[in-house]
């Protein structure tokens, strides 16, 4: 029996100690707006053995799993002391989240999990589930983390016991490791996810992203991306949203949509990541997309190109929740790079990176929605011309002829 163990630990730490250390490869030649790379940076199988297994040969005679994780998903990003960190959210078996902590020197691969997950205290209305936090470094000094806290809900009959709250939780830390709770976010509207607070003040007050919904699941009524001040964090209480990027028919974000990490600021405008779900014969489809505002006025879509910017591909597409891709994280370097930290499928976390300059580009020179398919072939013909034309051949291949194709 004890061999069993042993040899069984040993093969365990040898494939734990391969994931860990696996190199990632970039996927060329990509679409030039960003870097895909070819295997997740953090999965179930990164977690800590020591968390999975009792790993006394008295007590767990055949190595087995003691807590297993189901999924390593929806990651806050951020940058400290020259380490790329990942604040994931880790779902156990019995599906219920937390956070915990993995490091990178390099920002794609080697990511490593601390010893042990974060403790966020609990409010006098303790959290069922905690999920997808937003890390912001505040400019009063204060590291940030909103999340989503969900409980069941209180009007819900013995019946249903499916029909849930879901509020904006907040904490902070200045050390990422001892966490502050504060009260959660009070807004007009019943529910609330996919909170995001901004780095800055605004007119000396506290600014948030929110997404008013008026279920759990449905954004109803509600949904588009809000936004509203607060005077206090450590009471935080939005009386006003205003919704600055709404659903529209027929676009990828028209069943409902909310904003990814906090925006980076450029010197064009604040860049938003945001996902947007649309609903198919399949179920819903959650994808990325990007859009500017304007540097003084927050609540101003300067730029927004039409569609996606990153959808679910080849095995992103499976997993618990299918289909989907989900940002809460992204970490903007001081040389410009950008690495998007990206969850598929609600089950593994993976990387995707660019610069600001190409997202600049890609965000003020791509078109925008023309909302119908006529203005979709506008938008391709003009494309088509201007490629067809005479000079932008030569330039680009001289070797090519007046239609593009190589004599
Ligand atoms: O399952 C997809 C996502 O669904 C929710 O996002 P939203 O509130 O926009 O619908 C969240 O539960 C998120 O965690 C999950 O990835």
């Amino acid at each position: 029996m004890r061999t069993d163990f042993f040899t069984r630990l040993s093969e365990l730490e040898k494939r734990h100690d391969a994931l860990l250390h696996q190199q990632n490869e970039e996927i060329l030649p990509g679409n030039g707006i960003f870097k895909r790379y070819k295997h997740p940076i953090l999965t179930a199988k990164h977690t800590p053995l020591f968390w999975r297994y009792d790993l006394n040969p008295q007590t767990n005679p055949h190595l087995m799993e003691r807590f297993a994780i189901n999924a390593v998903l929806n990651p806050g990003a951020i940058r400290r002391n020259g380490k790329y960190i990942i604040m994931a959210r880790v779902e156990a078996s019995d599906r219920k989240s937390f956070f915990a902590i993995a490091e990178s020197t390099n920002g794609v691969d080697d990511f490593k999990f601390w010893d042990y997950p974060v403790n966020i205290p609990e409010t006098d209305l303790p959290d069922t589930n905690i999920y997808d936090i937003r890390l912001v470094q505040h400019e009063d000094g204060w590291i940030y983390g909103l999340f989503c806290t969900e409980r069941r809900d209180p009007s819900a009959s013995e019946a249903d016991q499916s029909a849930a709250v879901a509020q904006c939780g907040i904490a902070r830390t200045k050390d990422l490791i001892s966490w502050d709770r504060l009260q959660d976010l009070k807004t007009p509207s019943p529910q609330q996810r996919n909170v995001v607070l901004h780095p800055e003040f605004v007119n000396g007050k506290y600014a948030f992203y929110t997404r008013p919904q008026d279920s759990f699941i449905n954004a109803g009524s509600g949904g588009g991306i809000g936004f509203g001040l607060s005077e206090s964090i450590e009471q935080a209480q939005v009386d006003k949203e205003t919704v600055i990027d709404r659903k529209i028919y027929h676009t990828v974000y028209e069943a409902k949509n909310g904003a990814g990490p906090a925006p980076i600021k450029t010197n064009h405008g604040w860049l938003h990541l945001a996902h947007g779900v649309r609903n198919t014969a399949a179920g819903l489809r959650y994808v990325l997309y990007m859009f500017m505002t304007d540097l003084n006025d927050l609540t101003h879509v300067t730029h927004k190109p039409a569609g996606y910017f990153l959808a679910p591909e080849g095995d992103e597409r499976t997993g618990d929740v299918s289909n989907v891709v989900f940002s809460n994280g992204w970490i903007a370097d001081d040389d410009g790079t950008v690495y998007i930290y990206y969850a598929s499928s609600d089950t593994r976390i993976h990387v995707a990176v660019s610069t600001i300059d190409k997202l600049l580009d890609y965000v003020m020179n791509t078109a925008p929605d023309g909302f119908s398919s006529a203005e979709t072939v506008r938008t391709l013909t003009e494309l088509i011309d201007k490629n067809q034309s005479q000079s932008l051949v030569n330039v680009a291949n001289p070797a090519r002829n007046e239609n593009g194709v190589k004599p």
